[in-house]
């Protein structure tokens, strides 16, 4: 903030103030003595680092889950503060704070987690312990403070074994991390700017969805709007799932075994089946919950010698199919969790492997569940469902579907999820939506004007999607600028309420302009995002895109949304 070229005696006030606001600005220096001074005594400053303007932020060699460093940055003040939560436990978090003169007077939390879409083999990150920088990055992008926490520990996505006999590190992970930096951070940003935010935004995908979920449930008024995709909100079911999942696979000597390589082929006729059913044949499946699935057509015809190379199932593998197609439901019909998507195919291998179900699933019940390092998965049944349902280990799951102190308090809520997500089922969204209606529409609150759901066809898990679909899928959620580049935020090229989400929720929340659609792109190639392949709208659950059947189907504005069924319809 450069004042010193206004006419100094324009107005006998003007200058006082402008030399107060600037020296409290800048009196505030980069320094760990400063930050030291405003912290409580259980909270201390690992660093402070001051960064021109375009500057690439190494990020610090021990962090593990986030190693990669974001370019292109505003200029600013890095700082990483840790803070004791307990006897036996503490917690980190980062915050970017842009110069005075760039910070657009709010703040943004980022959550952890994210299958940023860079590889099909990396695993749904639900434990991943470290600073999510990147993200940060992309909030910094538009001027907001950004803070991203480790939520208590050091691994990657798929470790967490940091979990055993460590209870008091599971609260930090569950609920703890996030609203202890939150309510620090807004501190520390009140002090550096000598005023506090206008808005608190949150954005997170995975386990950043069921952060910023289970913060609102318990602590209403950290956030005035929060962006929740993909939500793992439902750990005790989740990751039991996981194991069940997995199992459904295995072992990989079992007649019922699907190797990976024949997913490829069954994704395929799942496209060539369900593609056409949802009124467009356009290799997207935009509707597979309302799509007719009969997997015999994938049956093995006679002797074959190589399945793979026919692309053909066995009777015993069309079973797998079921089991993987249809809801987990056991004992006295008790529903557990949604089945995954017809069109997930392609993220598969992530979940159901060839020699043992996921680790964010059995790892779940060994370390975070029984303390258990030699529980054996192929011992799993629903006890450990309802074990997990009892303990709670952490608080982490996020099911008080009694949200009615955030909308009461004017908070705003968008939530997405991809439709071809492999890793949490896109059910689960579907069901926590429903549960919000079934607390609160029965009270006389309704959804629409606070809450609001997108589901999105053909995107994976937070982000992408798969190569013969080229579902348009970005639209600045969380991850998403990390996935297509170190120095991308917003919608290059569209960086507009329609197009960001981001920008769509502070629209809903600062100026009252609810969402009517979301339009989502898919560039020719994203990381280099040069011409744009295809747009669409996504549209406000339970609405569905429709072409209007005029007009290039790649253009979002040859397209309406249509309801279903309309939920809201007695209040509109
Ligand atoms: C802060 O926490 C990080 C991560 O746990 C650790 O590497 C660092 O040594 C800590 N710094 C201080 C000053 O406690
Ligand atoms: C920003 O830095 C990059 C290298 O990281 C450089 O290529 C680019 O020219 C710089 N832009 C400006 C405006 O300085
Ligand atoms: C996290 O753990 C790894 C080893 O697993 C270690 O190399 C790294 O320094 C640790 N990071 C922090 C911040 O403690
Ligand atoms: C399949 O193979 C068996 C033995 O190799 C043979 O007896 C049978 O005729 C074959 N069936 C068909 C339909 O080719
Ligand atoms: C089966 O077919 C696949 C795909 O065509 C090929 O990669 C594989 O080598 C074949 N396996 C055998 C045993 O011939
Ligand atoms: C299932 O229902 C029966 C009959 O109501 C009950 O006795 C039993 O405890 C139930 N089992 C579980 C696991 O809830
Ligand atoms: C099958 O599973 C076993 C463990 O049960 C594993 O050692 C083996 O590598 C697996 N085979 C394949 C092809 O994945
Ligand atoms: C389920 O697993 C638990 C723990 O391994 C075991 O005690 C119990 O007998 C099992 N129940 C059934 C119905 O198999
Ligand atoms: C977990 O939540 C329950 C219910 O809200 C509460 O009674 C309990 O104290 C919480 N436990 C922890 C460790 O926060
Ligand atoms: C996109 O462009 C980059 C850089 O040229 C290239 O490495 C990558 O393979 C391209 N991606 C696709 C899907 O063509
Ligand atoms: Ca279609």
């Amino acid at each position: 903030m450069k004042l010193t070229a206004l006419p100094p005696l324009l107005h006998p006030l003007l200058p006082l103030f402008i030399s107060t606001a600037t020296a409290t600005a800048t009196s505030f220096a980069c320094t760990p003595s400063a930050f030291t001074a405003i912290l409580p005594p259980h909270a201390s400053v690992a660093f402070t680092q001051s960064l021109p303007a375009n500057s690439t932020f190494q990020v610090p060699a021990g962090d593990i889950a986030y190693p990669t460093s974001p370019t292109q940055l505003r200029a600013l003040c890095a700082v990483q503060i840790n803070v004791t939560s307990s006897a036996s436990s503490a917690f980190s978090f980062g915050l970017f704070l842009p110069e005075p003169g760039e910070w657009n007077e709010r703040f943004l939390a980022v959550g952890n987690g994210g299958f940023a879409g860079e590889s099909l083999h990396c695993p749904l990150s639900l434990t991943k312990g470290g600073i999510n920088w990147l993200d940060m990055a992309a909030g910094v992008g538009y001027g907001f403070a950004a803070m991203s926490t480790d939520t208590g520990h050091n691994s990657t996505s798929g470790d967490i074994t940091w979990a055993l006999n460590a209870p008091e590190k599971k609260i930090d992970f569950g609920y703890r991390a996030m609203h202890g930096s939150v309510v620090l951070a807004k501190q520390v940003i009140e002090a550096y700017y000598a005023c506090q935010p206008k808005y608190s935004y949150y954005s997170g995908c995975s386990t950043g969805g069921r952060q910023g979920l289970k913060d609102i449930q318990l602590y209403p008024e950290d956030f005035d709007g929060v962006l929740a995709g993909a939500p793992a909100w439902w750990t005790s079911h989740l990751q039991t799932w996981t194991v069940k999942l997995g199992l459904y696979n295995l072992p990989n000597t079992s007649a019922h075994h699907i190797p990976p390589a024949l997913f490829p082929a069954i994704g395929a006729e799942v496209l060539k089946q369900c593609d056409g059913q949802d009124g467009l044949v356009d290799n997207i499946i935009s509707d597979p919950q309302g799509c007719d699935f009969f997997p015999e057509a994938l049956l093995c015809k006679g002797n074959v010698t190589n399945q793979t190379a026919q692309g053909c199932l066995t009777a015993a593998q069309i079973g797998t199919l079921y089991h993987i197609y249809n809801d987990y439901v056991d004992t006295n019909q008790t529903f557990v969790f949604p089945h995954l998507e017809l069109g997930s195919e392609a993220q598969w291998p992530v979940l159901l492997g060839s020699y043992e179900p996921n680790s964010l699933g059995f790892e779940y019940v060994q370390y975070f569940l029984l303390n258990d390092p030699s529980w054996d998965f192929y011992t799993f049944n629903y006890s450990i469902v309802e074990l997990a349902d009892k303990l709670q280990p952490g608080n982490a799951t996020a099911d008080d579907f009694d949200l009615e102190p955030f909308y009461r308090r004017g908070g705003k809520l968008l939530q997405y999820h991809g439709l071809a997500d492999g890793l949490i089922a896109t059910g689960s969204s579907v069901y926590f939506y429903k549960e919000v209606l079934k607390t609160l529409l029965p009270r006389g609150v309704e959804l629409d004007s606070w809450y609001r759901f997108f589901l999105v066809p053909g995107m994976q898990h937070c982000a992408g999607t798969p190569a013969d679909v080229n579902a348009p899928w970005y639209f600045a959620g969380a991850n998403q600028a990390a996935a297509i580049g170190t120095g991308v935020h917003s919608v290059p090229g569209f960086a507009d309420a329609e197009h960001d989400a981001l920008l769509a929720l502070m629209a809903w929340t600062e100026q009252g302009a609810a969402p009517e659609r979301l339009v989502a792109t898919k560039w020719h190639n994203d990381t280099l995002r040069d011409s744009v392949l295809r747009q669409r709208p996504l549209c406000p659950y339970p609405r569905q895109a429709r072409y209007g059947g005029r007009g290039s189907v790649d253009e979002a504005g040859n397209w309406g949304c249509e309801y279903i069924y309309n939920v809201n319809a007695q209040y509109e």
